[in-house]
């Protein structure tokens, strides 16, 4: 079994530290969030491509961060930005228990959500159950509340929160001493990893579930063809049929994420 997850392995065992994926478009704050993590300059904040990693102890906890090169705008994603992605995720090996998906508190665009969307699709609808949204400019939010701000965004920005589960925390980058935002961040973190058993994400992993559900439901859909023929070409019963299925397909489904959680 895997030895990276974070456990309680009693006293005298030091807890491994908490893997941390900084994902997003560039110049939204991604070097800045991981600054302001670690206490520390531990990334450059002018600019630089390249994915970098940094560990370090905050707020009582050991970290290890991964700042991942920027996205770029297009929808269609660069073959070197593929590449860039899954360097960072190796970097963080084997596999961030949580990604911090970083957005600033600007206007949320279609566009921008597009851009999201298509770099999440290659990392599995799995990385979603790790993800959570890092707001950033937070020094921008002022009297409005968090809620103001997001339910006058409009529908963009509600389907990224629908996507996070409503999983996300606001930071100055420009107040690195406030501890506070930190540490809330940080506890945020923990309960995602909680919520998912202690189980970092894993590309492997998703992929091959994503693999064996798409097996199970061509093996489903010829099964119900089988039955279609056998009940006869007036449709009686097929509804039944599809709709018995369908919440087959969901059980399936179900079971393969907790033979993928609990073995
Ligand atoms: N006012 C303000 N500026 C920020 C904040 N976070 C980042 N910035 C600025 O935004 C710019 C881009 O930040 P950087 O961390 O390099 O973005 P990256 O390209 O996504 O890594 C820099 O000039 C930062 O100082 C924030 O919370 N508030
Ligand atoms: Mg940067």
């Amino acid at each position: 079994m895997d030895n990276g997850n974070v456990k309680d392995n009693g006293p005298g065992h030091a807890t491994p530290p908490l893997r941390l994926l900084i994902v997003g478009q560039k110049r939204t704050g991604r070097s800045s969030v991981g600054n302001t993590l670690l206490g520390e300059d531990a990334f450059d904040t002018w600019g630089g491509a390249a994915s970098a990693v940094a560990h370090g102890e905050s707020e009582g906890r050991q970290l290890m961060v991964v700042d991942a090169c920027g996205w770029g705008t297009n929808e269609l994603i660069p073959k070197q930005e593929k590449l860039e992605l899954f360097n960072a995720l190796s970097l963080c090996e084997p596999g961030p228990h949580v990604l911090l998906l970083v957005i600033p508190l600007l206007h949320f665009s279609h566009s921008e959500k597009a851009v999201i969307q298509k770099r999440m699709e290659i990392l599995t609808e799995g990385v979603w159950r790790h993800t959570m949204v890092v707001f950033t400019l937070g020094d921008r939010l002022r009297d409005c509340s968090m809620q103001d701000y997001i339910q006058t965004s409009g529908k963009d920005l509600q389907w990224l929160m629908e996507r996070c589960r409503y999983r996300y925390h606001v930071l100055n980058n420009k107040t690195p001493q406030d501890r506070q935002q930190v540490s809330g961040l940080l506890d945020r973190a923990e309960d995602i990893l909680m919520e998912n058993g202690g189980w970092h994400f894993s590309l492997h992993m998703y992929c091959r579930l994503e693999e064996e559900w798409s097996r199970r439901e061509r093996e489903m859909k010829e099964r119900m063809l089988e039955m279609q023929d056998r009940v006869g070409k007036n449709g009686r019963g097929l509804a039944g049929v599809s709709n018995h299925s369908r919440q087959g397909g969901l059980n399936v489904n179900d079971n393969l994420l907790k033979l993928v959680y609990h073995g």
